[in-house]
């Protein structure tokens, strides 16, 4: 019997020594706390056991649960990665325009923190969930106020959040294969890669998902989102990872992991971002199914459930791992035996952390040059400028740049400019005016009107 109770910390007991437990007899045993019977003992927690083989192990919080302490216990002994339930999204963030309230979020990540545990950030752009002003926006004014709450959110968390879902649900449920139609969709089918771009140049470091549900084998919906992922990965669109939210029912589709490599072989990570399951005979093994299919994909780096406890749950079919009494149940049980049995292949290493920090500054005097790509539509920019230092590390830039006349910059991002039309100088703020030689960063703006056209100049110090 391999199964094991105790927690972590608590003294292992030698093989040698649970032989001679053995012969001491049963009651003996019955009094014994823990067992480990395997040299290579298996790991006693979720975080634990998904950590053997490099992967996390997640779950949703909002973050009025972090006072119960029933809750926290849980929390921080099983999981090692958190997702806002809430309070990430568009309506509690920017519940008025250009107003932010980053209270909730910056609760969960300094509990994250504080317990070594990563961030998923949840989500960015959505139909649903968006605050009102911004349901009865549409065309451009709708599309800025996007990439300006994008550029917002995602400046906020810079550097904590591991992955972010940029956009979620976005496409239709049903046979079509198509987008969903939304306020968004409305703005023009490039929406989406726009806010990648702009994701991408407000956190670097994050990974950048797409996120969706009812995409649990291969079907239509999926078939969609691979082909604009498969778009996406061919003109540079910078996409890192598809999350499958993986709400289930009784049944798991035959083709689950073969729908998840089909994206790894995209060149994305994937990650099961919202798991739950019915309650019914099948819960366990559905659970222990989903889990191997993980384990199975080298580039599924991780597991989230969508909350910790059956009472918490946004389902009353009791979808989770613990049950109303925070008692263990037998799901969790087949996934943690499962991710103890199976050395599934170790995923690639991501990215978390921000950029090292140069404690020296090299000396001035070298060159740079800038060069800008640019997104646009009808009325409104994207502007990413990227600044390449020459032979020599330079410590400082301003790329100055021409704007079109009636053009106006409305955000900028790791970069301060000195205006918002005609030229603008946009020089580098407190962490990205270093760049080694050869080295390049890059900063954004966002804009209305019509983009820049001309070459930007660059001057170093
Ligand atoms: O669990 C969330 C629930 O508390 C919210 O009322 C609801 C609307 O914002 O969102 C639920 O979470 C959803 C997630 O954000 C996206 N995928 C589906 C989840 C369940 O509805």
């Amino acid at each position: 019997m391999k199964n094991r109770t105790g927690t972590a910390g608590t003294p292992r007991i030698r093989p040698r020594t649970v032989v001679l437990a053995v012969a001491a007899g049963a009651a003996l045993l019955a009094s014994t706390a823990l067992i480990a019977p395997a040299a290579n003992a298996a790991a006693s927690t979720l975080r634990a056991a998904a950590a053997q083989s490099g992967r996390y192990f997640g779950a949703a919080a909002n973050s009025f649960q972090l006072s119960n302490t029933s809750f926290t216990t849980i929390l921080n002994r099983e999981f090692n990665s958190i997702v806002a339930e809430n309070e990430m999204k568009w309506d509690a963030t920017e519940p008025q325009q250009n107003t932010f309230n980053f209270t909730g979020g910056d609760r969960l990540v300094a509990h994250a923190r504080a317990n070594g545990m990563s961030v998923r950030g949840h989500t960015l752009v959505w139909h649903a969930q968006q605050p009102g002003w911004a349901q009865n926006l549409s065309g451009s004014a709708l599309r800025n106020a996007m990439v300006n709450h994008i550029n917002r959110v995602a400046g906020h968390f810079r550097g904590q959040i591991h992955s972010w879902d940029v956009v979620n649900e976005a496409f239709a449920d049903g046979g079509s294969g198509g987008r969903r139609d939304s306020n968004l969709q409305r703005t023009g089918n490039d929406w989406i890669e726009v806010a990648f771009r702009t994701a991408r140049a407000a956190d670097p470091n994050a990974r950048l998902c797409y996120n969706d549900y009812n995409t649990d084998g291969i079907n239509a919906k999926s078939t969609g989102i691979y082909n604009m992922v498969r778009d996406f990965k061919s003109r540079g669109v910078p996409i890192d990872c598809v999350g499958f939210q993986s709400h289930l029912g009784t049944t798991l589709a035959s083709d689950y992991q073969a729908n998840l490599q089909r994206f790894a072989d995209l060149g994305v990570d994937v990650q099961i971002t919202e798991l739950d399951v019915a309650e019914g005979a099948n819960q366990a093994s559905i659970y222990e199914r989903v889990t191997r299919a993980c384990l199975a994909v080298a580039r599924c780096t991780g597991i989230t459930t969508w909350g910790v406890w059956d009472a918490a749950s946004w389902r009353s079919d009791n979808p989770l791992l613990f049950d109303r009494n925070g008692n263990k149940k037998a799901a969790y049980n087949s996934v943690l035996n499962a991710l103890n049995s199976v050395s599934g292949p170790t995923p690639p290493p991501t990215t978390t952390a921000p950029p090292p920090v140069t404690s020296t500054p090299p000396p001035g005097g070298g060159a740079c040059s800038a060069s800008v790509s640019l997104n646009s539509w009808n009325g409104g920019f994207v502007a990413t400028v990227r600044v390449t230092a020459g032979n020599a590390a330079i410590r400082g830039w301003t790329v100055r740049i021409a704007l079109p006349g009636g053009t106006a910059v409305t955000g900028t991002w790791n970069a301060q400019a000195s205006g918002s039309s005609g030229t603008v100088n946009f020089s580098n703020v407190s962490y990205n005016g270093q760049i080694s030689a050869g080295g390049n960063t890059e900063f954004g703006f966002q804009g209305t009107g019509s983009g820049p056209s001309g070459t930007p100049t660059c001057t170093a110090s």
